[in-house]
C-alpha cells in the first residue's frame, strides 16, 4: 500500500449503527404530524430549516466542517477547505425536504448515512485519493417551490433550467426563504462545482417500492433512474354564481380540470405513451362551494425510462389540453415545465457495491428506480450509483413509509465500504 494512499492509519472506518439509528429517530420527529405520523418538511419551509439545523448541529458536534452554499446545500467534510491538499470529492448525500404527509426516511436516511460515513472516516483518520464528503441537497421534492432538484441542479450548473425568480405555488418568491436557509439567489453561480472536483457520487435511499421485500433482498443496486417531466398547467375560465349562471356558456375551470386529470391518467393507462402519469396537486380559485371556479392550477407528473416516450406523452398531453380548452371555452396554458432525463448508473460503482454485498454476505439484486433522485442530476458531472434498502410494504410518500433498522445499518455499511473503495481508502 503506497504511503500516499494510506497515511496516519488507525483502525479502519466503521459504521456506528446506534448513532445512525438515533439520528434517524430524532430527525423523524421534525415536521411530524402527531395524529397521522406523516412528515411535512417542504423545501425551504420552517420545518425544513429545523431539520437542516439539526443535521448541521450533529455534524459540528462531531467535529466535522460544515458549509452552506448559495443554493442552500449543506456540505459536510472532515476538515475545513484548505486545511488538507484539495482532492476531488467522493460525494455522498440526498435531501432533507419531504412531500406533504410523507415518510421519515425518504431522503433523510441518505443524508444521515452519508454523514455517518464521513464521520467514520474522520474518526479513523484514513486518507485516500478522494475526500469523502456528505451533502444535503435543497428542495429535491419541489413540494412548496415547484423547482424539484433545486440544490443538485445548481451544484451541476443547470442554472438556465431554473426560473430567474423561482416562485412557490402561491406566487411567493424563493428569495427570502432561500436566504433564511443560508443561500443567495443572486450568487447561485458560486455554488456550481466543476466536473473535475467530484470523483463520484453515491446516494443511498429507501427503495420506495416492493421489489426488494418481495424478492427477499436487503440491498438494491440501482441500474437506472427514471426520467421525469413535471408540467404546471393553468386553466382560466370565468367565476360565477353556481345557482344563477346557466350551464350553457359557462367557462368552468374546475370542470375543464376534471377532464384534464382524466387525460393525464390515460396517457399512461389506455394510451400507454409513458410508464406512469399523475396529477397530484390541484389549486382551485376561489375554491368556494357555490361559485364556479375561474382558475385552476394542476401539476402533471409524467415518467418513463425512454426519452422519446416522455416527449411523445408531453406532446399528446398538450394536444389534448387544446381540445379540452375548445370544448369548455377556457384558456389552458402550460406555465412551467421541469425535465429530468433518465440516467444509467456507473457500472464500475455498481460492481463495487455488489463486491461489498458479497463480502458482507448480504443478498442483493439490481433494479431500476421509478422514483427520481438527485443522483440523476449529479450524473451530469460525475459517475453516480444508488444503493436501495427495502421499504416495508413497498410504500413511500405516506406516513407508513418504513425500513427495518437492521437494513438501515447494513445499507450504511455497504455505503461506507463502497465509498472507501471508490476513494481508495483501505477498508477492514
Ligand atoms: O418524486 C420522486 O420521484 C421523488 O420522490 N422526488
Ligand atoms: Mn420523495
Ligand atoms: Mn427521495
Amino acid at each position: 500500500m503506497s504511503q500516499s494512499v494510506a497515511q496516519h492509519r488507525t483502525a479502519p472506518p466503521a459504521v456506528n449503527g446506534g448513532r445512525l439509528l438515533r439520528r434517524v429517530e430524532k430527525l423523524g420527529n421534525i415536521g411530524r404530524d402527531a395524529a397521522t405520523g406523516g412528515i411535512t418538511r417542504e423545501g425551504f419551509s420552517p420545518a425544513d430549516r429545523e431539520a437542516r439545523a439539526y443535521v448541521v448541529e450533529e455534524a459540528r458536534a462531531a467535529g466535522l466542517a460544515v458549509s452552506v452554499d448559495a443554493a442552500g446545500n449543506i456540505i459536510v467534510r472532515a476538515r475545513p477547505a484548505g486545511t488538507t491538499a484539495e482532492r476531488p470529492a467522493l460525494l455522498m448525500g440526498s435531501h432533507l425536504d419531504t412531500v406533504v404527509g410523507g415518510g421519515r426516511l425518504d431522503g433523510a436516511y441518505g443524508v444521515l448515512a452519508a454523514l455517518e460515513v464521513v464521520q467514520a472516516c474522520a474518526e479513523s483518520g484514513g486518507h485516500g485519493r478522494y475526500e469523502p464528503m456528505a451533502v444535503a441537497f435543497t428542495n429535491e421534492e419541489g413540494a412548496l417551490f415547484p423547482q424539484p432538484f433545486f440544490g443538485s441542479s445548481v451544484l451541476v450548473g443547470r442554472l438556465s433550467d431554473l426560473p430567474r425568480e423561482p416562485l412557490d405555488h402561491e406566487g411567493r418568491s424563493l428569495r427570502g426563504p432561500l436566504a433564511q436557509a443560508g443561500g443567495d439567489l443572486d450568487a447561485l453561480g458560486s455554488a456550481v462545482w466543476l466536473p473535475e472536483s467530484v470523483a463520484a457520487y453515491l446516494e443511498i435511499h429507501v427503495e420506495q417500492g416492493p421489489v426488494l421485500e418481495r424478492t427477499g433482498n436487503r440491498i438494491g443496486v440501482v441500474d437506472g433512474i427514471t426520467g421525469r417531466t413535471v408540467l404546471t398547467v393553468e386553466i382560466r375560465g370565468t367565476a360565477g354564481h353556481a345557482g344563477t349562471t346557466p350551464m350553457t356558456g359557462r367557462r368552468d375551470a374546475l370542470a375543464a380540470a376534471a377532464r384534464a386529470v382524466t387525460v393525464v391518467e390515460h396517457l399512461a393507462g389506455t394510451r400507454d405513451l409513458c410508464r406512469v402519469a399523475t396529477v397530484g396537486r390541484l389549486d382551485i380559485h376561489p375554491n368556494s362551494p357555490n361559485t364556479i371556479a375561474d382558475t385552476v392550477r394542476l401539476t402533471a407528473d409524467l415518467r418513463d425510462t425512454v426519452v422519446a416516450r416522455m416527449h411523445a406523452a408531453e406532446s399528446a398531453l398538450c394536444e389534448e389540453l387544446r381540445e379540452v380548452a375548445r370544448q369548455t371555452g377556457t384558456e389552458i396554458e402550460v406555465v412551467a415545465r421541469t425535465h429530468s432525463g433518465p440516467v444509467s448508473t456507473s457500472p464500475e460503482l455498481r460492481a463495487l457495491i455488489e463486491e461489498n454485498c458479497l463480502e458482507l454476505g448480504v443478498p442483493y439484486r439490481s433494479l431500476p428506480s421509478g422514483a427520481g433522485h438527485d443522483a440523476q442530476v449529479v450524473a451530469d458531472i460525475t459517475p453516480v450509483a444508488m444503493i436501495f434498502v427495502p421499504s416495508i410494504g413497498g410504500v413511500s410518500h405516506v406516513p407508513l413509509e418504513d425500513t427495518a433498522p437492521a437494513d438501515l445499518v447494513v445499507g450504511a455499511e455497504v455505503l461506507l465500504r463502497t465509498a472507501l473503495k471508490a476513494a481508495h481508502i483501505p477498508t477492514r
